[in-house]
């Protein structure tokens, strides 16, 4: 782990992508290779399927099944090299403030960096404070867990809900899900995260006051959604307690960078888990905010994780870009944005823990990689992130698979999935597995006119028949999911993220548009409350809905 500096990296004065000799390379290259057939690349070189692969970390990357050759490869990571990866990567891990339109520093790394490394923001070494959290996170757990932490009439914790919104619910939420399988089955775990009220009160819903513990999850400890179910959380508790004030002490504690916020609620600090500036919301579920992943696994599955995310940012950090995993992944998503014109990116883990994945993911990528202009300010002129979806598998292949076989769009996969179960039960596995390579073989290679009507098929059918195929695609495989593989699947992700945004020479660590989103609804709520018919002064659409709210709230 390098030592550091806090210099603010401003734009970089680089040359526009455009104007890159690698992307002007590519391309014309795009004009040779962009025609050509999956089959006829794999057709033209036997070794292609072992060679288009890389192993590390534990994770086997199988990129074999997209439209590149050696040399678009080649050409996509002297891209890279000319985008400056290599001392972005560095400016990261050191510390300087690389987020510059906030002036922060983008340590996420640091949140899993071992205990003798030593990363400086202005001046101070960070790693013991992330350290002295994650003991205190894990003391209080064990206390929890083991029974020693009581509620407020000396019953034990049996249910946990995380308040929390976006960065500070999808990775929770997705963590909890993922590795549910090595939880604590005596605590029963529930998220809330929208405004709505259903939400909190299905989340309440069946719960003993007396045996539940509020986790409040925000970062800023302003944010309306947390800020309004939390409030809502703790009149529930008083009011299961006879109005009882005092029990707020053993049900509430806090995760947030806002110790001011925090005692203005009514949390006593010491039981607060802090975190820092230098963690963005949705780079982080292995800080304090993964207190209920910590909660439902235990400290040492917990620190497991960490360990993961540890081993794949050295990778990111020191392999060499043609066998760095994280770089190959962000390539090939490049490579099919903005040279193949594919405008989304399907993932699909074949593996029912990871089903919340996808919607994580959709943070991670869209948040951060969701920008129109450069760091420098000047608006892009070719495509950034693409939109991510997805679905576990087999499920997806019953429904949308659909459009990626035979639609008229160009959607490229990840497909993710495991050697073996965590629930192993008879053949399962193997037709859950042989379903993953069945569908990555069949958009890659699809069916011709030709073996359709060999089939027997009539003229008149064989169009419907026919799959194109061409469809490229990613196999990521590990040998099963545990808390070390899936904290190296999240930092594979998001250091695929930050090859991708330093290629497009966009931030990806800051979030305008929610932001923008944080303010807008605050001057309507008033609106929609006063007692007096407001004077509103929206566009007239914007005014008629409000107006007609109004009325269906008074029941006219
Ligand atoms: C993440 C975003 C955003 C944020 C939420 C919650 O990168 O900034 O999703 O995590 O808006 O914010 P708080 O944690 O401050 O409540």
């Amino acid at each position: 782990m390098p030592a550091s500096g806090t210099k603010v990296a401003k734009g970089n004065a680089a040359k526009p992508l455009t104007q890159l000799k690698a992307w002007k390379a590519l391309k014309a290259q795009y004009k040779k290779v962009g025609a050509m057939h999956l089959r006829d690349l794999f057709a033209a070189d036997p070794k292609r399927g072992k060679e288009m692969t890389v192993e590390a970390e534990g994770l086997f990357f199988d990129y074999s099944k997209n439209r590149v050759t050696d040399k678009t490869i080649e050409l996509l990571i002297e891209l890279a090299q000319e985008s400056g990866l290599q001392s972005r990567i560095e400016a990261m891990f050191r510390g300087d403030k690389i987020n510059v339109t906030e002036g922060r520093a983008v340590l996420h790394v640091a949140l899993r960096a071992p205990k003798g490394a030593r990363i400086l923001v202005d001046g101070q070494n960070v790693v013991p404070e992330v350290h002295a959290v994650l003991d205190r996170m894990a003391a209080f757990c064990n206390r929890v867990r083991s029974g020693e932490w009581r509620g407020h009439t000396g019953k034990r914790i049996r249910n946990v809900i995380n308040i929390g919104i976006g960065g500070s619910d999808l990775g929770p939420v997705m963590a909890y899900e993922a590795l549910k399988h090595y939880s604590d089955r005596n605590l029963t775990f529930r998220f809330v995260s929208n405004v709505d009220d259903t939400d909190f009160a299905e989340a309440v819903h069946g719960l003993d006051p007396a045996e539940t513990l509020f986790i409040v999850s925000s970062k800023t400890f302003t944010t309306l959604e947390t800020i309004t179910n939390a409030q809502s959380a703790r009149a529930w508790l008083v009011k299961g307690f006879g109005g009882d004030e005092k029990a707020v002490a053993k049900h509430f504690v806090a995760v947030s960078t806002n110790a001011d916020g925090v005692g203005k609620f009514g949390i006593d600090t010491a039981n607060m888990f802090g975190f820092w500036d230098w963690v963005g919301g949705r780079y982080s579920m292995d800080s304090a905010i993964g207190l209920a992943t910590m909660l439902a696994i235990g400290p040492e599955n917990f620190r497991a994780m960490l360990d993961g995310f540890y081993q794949m940012d050295e990778h990111f950090r020191t392999a060499p870009f043609e066998r760095n995993l994280p770089v190959l992944l962000g390539l090939m998503g490049l490579w099919n944005t903005d040279f193949l014109g594919a405008q989304t990116v399907a993932v699909l883990p074949y593996e029912q823990y990871l089903k919340r994945f996808p919607a994580y993911l959709q943070q991670l990528t869209m948040e951060s990689n969701g920008k129109h202009v450069t760091i420098a300010g000047a608006e892009v002129d070719y495509e950034t992130g693409p939109i991510y979806w997805g679905e576990p598998g087999t499920n997806g292949q019953h429904s949308f698979y659909q459009l990626i076989h035979q639609g008229t769009r160009l959607i490229p996969c990840d497909f993710i999935a495991f050697g073996h179960s965590l629930n192993p039960i008879g053949r399962h596995h193997d037709m859950l597995l042989a379903n993953v390579f069945a569908q990555s073989e069949a958009l890659a290679f699809g069916k011709t006119k030709k073996q359709v009507k060999a089939e027997g098929t009539p003229e008149w059918l064989a169009p419907h028949r026919v799959f194109e195929g061409n469809r490229p695609s990613n196999t990521i495989l590990a040998e099963r999911l545990t808390p070390e593989v899936l904290g190296k699947l999240v930092a594979l992700y998001e250091h695929s993220v930050f090859t991708q945004g330093t290629i497009w020479q966009i931030n990806s660590f800051d979030q305008w548009g929610v932001e923008l989103g944080k303010v807008l609804a605050q001057r309507i709520i008033p609106e929609l409350e006063s007692k007096e018919e407001p004077k509103l002064k929206h566009d007239s659409s914007t005014n008629n809905l409000i107006r007609r709210y109004r009325k269906l709230k008074r029941g006219k």
